[in-house]
């Protein structure tokens, strides 16, 4: 694991409906991050959090994208933000703020590595497009927009696309897809261990296998996007689209565990903490405990 690690907070509400995510960076602060990371022994280069715009007036939802402009203003802020770190050879870590900051992060991260994997650890598969969305919200749609589907204001950010191949992303966790993002997943052939997979196998066998597809595949970097509604709502009740049925903390506990082990990841956002959802900031909470172990914390 790279020791030398940049964090950027992105407080982003504008991709969905729900206000407060945008307060999930600080809630993650509030929860120790820092701290736990410092005690792990890496050098932290906090860059603080961006600067987002809010919408004036309420906007007409143009082409079913809500808040398309500011979405894409603060991704483009993002995705130099990122290029940078990773130009330093840095570790990225990015806080959220909704899913939509996926396609800065990723669009600063990609143009790095000749082929980047991912792993998409969500309740959603987030493969959502103006045409198919249900409800117009971009945090569905940005891994869409990340293999180049979608408005061109979103799939352009950072002046190139795709950022990643289709055959190059693991999700695991989906247990709500809407109707265009199966057809999608069927389409280029996502690989996709949803909930079902994960009950069957178990969770230690599906890393394992989500490992050995990206190696199959000769990713030469690996960017982790966990969203915590990939949690059970009763264990992280703190997040903008609860869906049930969803992962334990212990579960995803190894998960980040065995992706520490695997020494593969190279970059990792943490988004959809909402703490005005949330109870005590449980949420805010696990997703420090999750990071610690993703970057190296063990008992023995
Ligand atoms: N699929 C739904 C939509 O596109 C919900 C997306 N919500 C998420 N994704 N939180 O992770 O509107
Ligand atoms: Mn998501
Ligand atoms: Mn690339
Ligand atoms: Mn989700």
């Amino acid at each position: 694991m790279n020791k030398q690690l940049s964090i950027i907070g992105v407080p982003m509400d504008l991709g969905q409906n729900r206000r407060g995510v945008d307060m999930g960076p600080s809630a993650i602060r509030y929860a120790g991050v820092i701290e736990r990371l410092e005690q792990l022994k890496y050098d932290i280069e906090d860059l603080g959090d961006l600067v987002i715009s809010r919408p004036g007036e309420e906007q007409e939802k143009k082409d079913n994208l809500r808040n398309l402009e500011e979405v894409r203003e603060g991704n483009i802020k993002l995705a130099e933000e990122v290029d940078k770190v990773v130009s330093k050879n840095r570790f990225p870590l990015v806080l959220g703020g909704d899913h939509s900051i996926a396609m800065g992060t990723l669009a600063g991260i990609a143009k790095h590595y000749e082929n980047l994997g991912v792993i998409w650890y969500d309740a959603h598969a987030d493969l959502n497009s103006g045409e198919t969305s249900p409800s117009g919200n971009i945090h569905g749609m940005p891994l869409a927009v990340s293999i180049g589907i979608g408005h061109e204001k979103l799939t352009g950010i950072h002046g190139y696309q795709p950022k990643i191949k289709p055959e190059n992303i693991v999700i695991i966790g989906a247990r709500s897809v809407d109707e265009g993002e199966r057809e999608l997943i069927k389409e280029k052939g996502i690989k996709v261990f949803s909930m079902h997979e994960v009950d069957r196998l178990g969770m230690s066998q599906v890393m394992q296998d989500s490992l050995g597809y990206l190696e199959s595949r000769n990713v030469d970097g690996v960017h982790l996007s966990l969203d915590l509604d990939s949690l059970d709502p009763g264990e992280a009740p703190g997040v903008g689209t609860p869906v049930m049925g969803g992962f334990s903390y212990r579960e995803s506990h190894l998960a980040m565990e065995m992706l520490n082990e695997s020494e593969k990841i190279t970059s990792a956002e943490f988004v959809e903490v909402n703490p005005i959802l949330d109870e005590k900031n449980k949420t805010a909470t696990m997703a420090v405990g999750l990071l610690g172990s993703l970057l190296g914390e063990k008992l023995k």
